[in-house]
This record gives structure tokens, C-alpha cells and sequence, in this order.
């Protein structure tokens, strides 16, 4: 995995809150907040105190920060739930647990900022659903997916069968948490689960110069992708486009986006080009 020498600027102090979490470690580089999953030895398995820590910082974002990318230390991004943990819990306490990744994820999918998310070695299980959480998801060589809750007696409990479906398609995903069946990264970005793949290190270099560009989008924009769009997918048509309608006025009604068209008149805003 790349090192943050790869990214520019300087890291900036973080608030308490977010300096305490043990199991992220946390930089913020300008507009960008970089959160890596740091329990390597256990291959970022996640936890009780793991999805409690996700939560807290996302729920906490520093005001500065604009975008977020999201990634794992060692050699894989996540091995998914933590197993050590099941066998103890009884059925209420299983639901429970289950609501607790909800409430993480969620706050991932649905908090202040989009969130890029690197993706290296074993996504799989809970780890596919937290990138599923994400809003970008960038693929080194080495990274594959699979969901093995099946061979384990499971089912997905952190937000996957809500999630997954709506990249991949039920049918992939019914294949994947039958038989076990692993697609690479290569695979996995003709079905839909990364929006790029990298070579080897890079993952990094390419979420942060991902990140730059969101975060210099207008706010209420990077809002509206975050928060109407999903959830004018799940709507009727007609309701959808009412409030497509709304957003839209919403959006372009700011001074943030009347300042960006008259630059853009004014010659002083960059024209779309091929990357
Ligand atoms: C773990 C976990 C884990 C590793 N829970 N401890 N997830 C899975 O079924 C995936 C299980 N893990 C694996 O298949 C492999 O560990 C990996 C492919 C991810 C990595 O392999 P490798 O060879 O690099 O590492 P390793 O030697 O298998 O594991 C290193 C240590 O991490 C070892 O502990 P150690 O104390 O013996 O050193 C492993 O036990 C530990 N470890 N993965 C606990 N998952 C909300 S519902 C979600 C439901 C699910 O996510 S089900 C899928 C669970």
C-alpha cells in the first residue's frame, strides 16, 4: 500500500475527538481527510470498537474538511467482520449489533462529505459493504471481492444487501453469497463495484487527486449527489423527478453556483476536457 508521501500538502492538527480513535489513523491534508483503517495484524477485521470509531468519525468530520478517502492498512482493505466476536451473542443481540453497522455505514453514505475509498487485497464481507458505503471506490491490481458470509453460516449485516445490489445486481450478488464465487479487481470494475482500477500503490495518489476535484466542487452540489440522488433512485419516476426539480432549483438558486456560471461566461472558468 502507497505510503502519504504520495499526497500533497501538509497535515493539518485534527480535533480531539477524532486524535483519540485508536483504530483509524487519521490526517487531514487540506480540504481532504484521509482515514485509514488500522488494525493490520487482524487484516482490519471490524469489530465492535472498529465500527464504534468508524462512526465517531464520520459523525465528526472537522469543519475544514470537504472530502474524505477512506483506506486500509497492510496488505488488505478488510476482512470484513470481526469473527471472534459472533459467537457470543444472542439473537436480540445480533439485530442490534447489525443496527450499529447501519448507523456507521449510514453516517458514511449519508454524512457531510462524499468519500473516496481505496480499495487493496481482500474486500470482503463487511468490507465490500463498508466501500459499498462509499460514494467512489478506487481499485489497486491486488484488490478482489467476495462475500463469505454464506460458507460462514451469515448473512450480510452491515448495509450489503441494501447496497451491494443496487452496483452489482441481485443476481451477482445472490452468485457471490452462494458460491462463494471471488471477482477481481478487474472484474469488479466491468461489474460496477470500483469506478477505476490502479496499478499496485497507487490507489492513494489517484483517491486524493479524486478527492481534490470534489472538494473543490460547490458544496450544496457534492450535497445533492450525496443525499437526493440515491434516494431519487429508490423513488416512482414522477416523484423522483418532483424532486429532482426541487434540488435543482435549490442548488442553482446558490451564490455558489451563480459565482461558477459567471466565471464560466466571463472565460475565467475551465472548459470540460478529455482527462
Ligand atoms: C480475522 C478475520 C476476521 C482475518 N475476523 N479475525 N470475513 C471472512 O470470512 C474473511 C476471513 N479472513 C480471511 O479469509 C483471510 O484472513 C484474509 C483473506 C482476509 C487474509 O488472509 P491472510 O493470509 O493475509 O491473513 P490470515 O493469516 O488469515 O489472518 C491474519 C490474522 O487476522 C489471523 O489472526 P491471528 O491472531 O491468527 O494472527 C486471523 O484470524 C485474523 N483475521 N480475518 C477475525 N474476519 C455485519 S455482517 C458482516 C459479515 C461478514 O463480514 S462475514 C465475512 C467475514
Amino acid at each position: 500500500m502507497t505510503s502519504p508521501a504520495t499526497k500533497s500538502g501538509t497535515a493539518l492538527p485534527l480535533p480531539a475527538s477524532l486524535a483519540a480513535l485508536e483504530l483509524l489513523h487519521i490526517e487531514a491534508i487540506g480540504p481532504v481527510l484521509h482515514v485509514r483503517l488500522a488494525r493490520p495484524a487482524k487484516r482490519n477485521a471490524i469489530n465492535d470498537a472498529l465500527v464504534a470509531q468508524i462512526h465517531t468519525a464520520f459523525a465528526n468530520l472537522p469543519d475544514e474538511t470537504r472530502a474524505v478517502v477512506l483506506s486500509g492498512e497492510g496488505e488488505h482493505f478488510c476482512a470484513g467482520l470481526d469473527l471472534s466476536e459472533i459467537s457470543e451473542r444472542s439473537v436480540a443481540e445480533g439485530i442490534v449489533h447489525s443496527r450499529s453497522w447501519h448507523a456507521a455505514f449510514d453516517q458514511v453514505q449519508l454524512g457531510r462529505v462524499p468519500v473516496v475509498a481505496v480499495l487493496h487485497g481482500a474486500v470482503v464481507g463487511g468490507g465490500l459493504e463498508l466501500a459499498g458505503a462509499c460514494h467512489v471506490r478506487v481499485a489497486e491490481a491486488s484488490a478482489y471481492y467476495a462475500l463469505p458470509e454464506g460458507q460462514r453460516g451469515l448473512f450480510v449485516g452491515g448495509g450489503g444487501s441494501a447496497r451491494i445490489p443496487r452496483l452489482v445486481g441481485v443476481a451477482r450478488m445472490t452468485d457471490m453469497m452462494l458460491t462463494g464465487r471471488v471477482y477481481d479487481a478487474k472484474e469488479g470494475l466491468a461489474i460496477g463495484v470500483s469506478q477505476y482500477v490502479v496499478e499496485n500503490g497507487k490507489g492513494i495518489e489517484k483517491a486524493f487527486w479524486l478527492a481534490e476535484r470534489i472538494a473543490a466542487n460547490a458544496p450544496l452540489s457534492n450535497f445533492a449527489v450525496m443525499h437526493a440522488l440515491p434516494r431519487i433512485a429508490d423513488m416512482s419516476q414522477s416523484d423522483g423527478l418532483f424532486v429532482e426539480s426541487l434540488m435543482a432549483a435549490i442548488a442553482s438558486g446558490d451564490e455558489a453556483a451563480k459565482s461558477r456560471v459567471r466565471d464560466f461566461l466571463a472565460g475565467k472558468a475551465g472548459k470540460v476536457k478529455k482527462q
